[in-house]
């Protein structure tokens, strides 16, 4: 008997000290930074339309932007509580490093060597892109090869440069660079002449295209020459924080694969009778409170952001200047890539 008791103590004194460490961990979250600062700080890119952009009334828009509001509803209950700062490909790892921002949404591919080197984790892709190339429509050109000798506009601290000499090298083909960091200028470079090609993710290209004064003065190439499963990184080894972000991109995708929308989200609130939908809206389970967060966040989310459909439609889909169809951003249950993890 009094072993047992004694048993029970130390069973009690080891849960208790696991329960410190989950909740030491807990303490070191960004989680809590966030909260009391009442705002989420998102880098983002600049000049990005569709993705992330600063519109001529200051307003910011795009899937990048959204996802950080939609990871504000989720931690704040308000999706307007962001403060974007905007970063440049070179320099986006640092500010995230250093703890200049707390989400880095900004057409970044997920790679091998970022994920384990760059004081930065992935969380989940919330666009499936390529590389593409762009070139000058006079020069009558329809395939990458015929681009040998070509001189190239690029982005440092891109895939883009690395997979370009990738691919150039292996075909034993030739190139030359302009590299310029701020990418207005580099885009400025590219439509005065200063290169023949300008390459990077295929959305970039067609975004950018979309402001140039002349669009149909330049052609984007049909071929992709690389996987760019783009998406959200935060900084390295704050478990909680990574689950929170994850779990809200994953929470607007199912949103879409339940048919939750920002419109009937309320009313299926109220009536549903799909287990499913239910959990995600939090008036089943306390999934939320597993993250630290209130359980209505995914609910937050949805009403405040829209579903993945819905941010997809708004920014960049067939009604918007991009004009791109979901391609492989489907969801899997319509032959694309988007598999959002269950949440149960
Ligand atoms: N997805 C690639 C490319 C990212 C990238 O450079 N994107 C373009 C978007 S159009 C860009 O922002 N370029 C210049 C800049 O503003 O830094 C990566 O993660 O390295």
């Amino acid at each position: 008997m009094q072993n047992n008791n004694m048993l029970g103590k130390i069973a009690a004194l080891g849960l208790m000290s696991l329960g410190a460490a989950y909740a030491g961990a807990a303490q070191a979250s960004l989680l809590d930074d966030v909260q009391a600062r009442d705002a989420l700080r998102c880098g983002v890119s600049s000049d990005k339309a569709g993705f992330s952009y600063l519109t001529d009334d200051g307003r910011w828009s795009g899937m990048d932007v959204d996802l950080c509001r939609g990871v504000a509803a989720a931690v704040l209950g308000d999706a307007s509580k962001v403060e974007f700062v905007v970063t440049t490909a070179k320099n986006r790892f640092t500010a995230l490093a250093s703890g200049e921002i707390d989400v880095l949404s900004r057409a970044t591919t997920w790679t091998a060597s970022r994920d384990a080197n760059l004081g930065a984790d992935f969380t989940t892709p919330w666009f499936y892109d390529g590389q593409g190339v762009m070139t000058h429509a006079d020069f009558g050109i329809a395939s990458i090869e015929e681009l040998d000798g070509a001189v190239f506009c690029l982005s440092p601290g891109t895939t883009s440069e690395q997979n370009l000499e990738d691919y150039f090298g292996r075909r034993d083909l030739s190139y030359r660079t302009v590299v310029i960091e701020k990418s207005t200028e580099l885009y400025n470079a590219f439509q005065k002449g200063r290169c023949d090609a300008i390459t990077n993710d295929m959305s970039g290209l067609a975004s950018r295209r979309t402001q140039f004064a002349d669009p149909d003065a330049f052609t984007l190439l049909p071929d992709a020459i690389s996987k760019e499963p783009l998406g959200a990184y935060v900084p390295q080894g704050d478990a909680q924080w990574r689950d929170i972000v994850t779990w809200t991109a994953f929470a607007l995708m199912n949103a879409e694969e339940l048919e939750v929308t920002s419109h009937n989200v309320d009313t299926l609130r109220d009536e549903t009778q799909n287990p499913n939908i239910a959990r995600l809206l939090g008036t089943d389970g306390r999934i939320g409170e597993r993250f630290g967060l209130s359980n209505d966040w995914a609910y937050q989310a949805i009403k405040q952001v829209g579903n993945y459909a819905e941010i997809f439609a708004r920014n960049v889909g067939p009604e918007t200047p991009l004009k791109f169809d979901r391609g492989l951003n489907r969801l899997w249950s319509d032959n694309g890539l988007l598999y959002p993890a269950p949440i149960r």
